[in-house]
């Protein structure tokens, strides 16, 4: 099997250290195959950064349903572009916050979500409604470490990091982490060493999920919201999109 790993923003370095969180899980049949877009913003920290780095992640989508990869994983934490990416591709396309909070959701009556800035709280909330997991969520806490900060963590951030998922632990009643930017996968399992509750990251959660569903045959859907786009021409720089 051939997962394409995307990181949507443009820091190699990230995809680099997300590449090998993806590697310790997958099997040994899996192929991941990790790409960084060219242009766009260096992370993904509010939407006006997402609509940016959202036009490289569809093109990027697109290279991989032309290498005939089996599945996608858009990994970054807002899921930027995932309904897009369904329309465009057949085989499954994941986003690492749907895979956290689906993973979370199995093994924890209730989770809690650890960010990077708190401007990116409202985000956060708008996906657990809109993918239905609100009620399985105890809170989401934001750590306010820019997400280029967490590349090589100094000692004061990763407390920082820590406490707040203690927080969440002992505060708000979270029997479960779901670590809140892909940037966070390389800390996974210091956390996990230290704090008494599953800390999940969303890149390995969608690893496993998109292998699961290339085992059992499962392709996104073509009937209905994922069908093929409206087709139409587009113009200037988007006109290799013309249908
Ligand atoms: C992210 C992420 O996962 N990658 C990125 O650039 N920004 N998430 C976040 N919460 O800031």
């Amino acid at each position: 099997m051939r997962i394409q790993l995307i990181n949507p923003n443009t820091s190699a370095d990230m995809t680099h250290a997300m590449a090998l969180s993806a590697k310790s899980v997958a099997l040994d049949s899996t192929q991941i195959i990790a790409c960084t877009p060219e242009h766009g913003p260096k992370s993904i920290e509010c939407a006006f950064d997402e609509v940016i780095a959202s036009a490289a992640l569809l093109d990027l989508i697109e290279q991989g349903k032309q290498q005939g990869v089996d599945a996608h994983i858009i990994a970054c934490f807002g899921d930027p572009a995932l309904d897009a990416a369904r329309e465009l591709a057949d085989a499954p396309v994941i986003g690492i916050a749907e895979a956290g909070f689906h993973m979370a959701s199995l093994i924890a009556h209730r989770f809690g979500v650890v960010t990077t800035l708190s401007r990116t709280l409202p985000a956060s909330e708008h996906l657990l409604q809109k993918y239905g997991h609100k009620h399985h969520c105890s809170g989401v806490r934001a750590t306010d470490i820019p997400v280029l900060a967490l590349e090589n963590i100094d000692p004061a951030a990763y407390l920082l990091l820590k406490t707040e998922c203690l927080a969440a632990i002992e505060q708000d009643g979270a029997e479960a982490i779901v670590l809140g930017c892909a940037g966070m996968s390389n800390l996974v399992k210091q956390l996990s060493s230290e704090l008494p509750v599953p800390i999940i990251d969303g890149v390995v959660a969608a690893v496993k999920l998109a292998e699961s569903l290339h085992q059992l045959g499962l392709q996104t859907s073509k009937k209905g919201q994922y069908g093929q786009r409206v087709s139409k021409a587009f113009t200037g720089r988007y006109a290799h999109w013309s249908l």
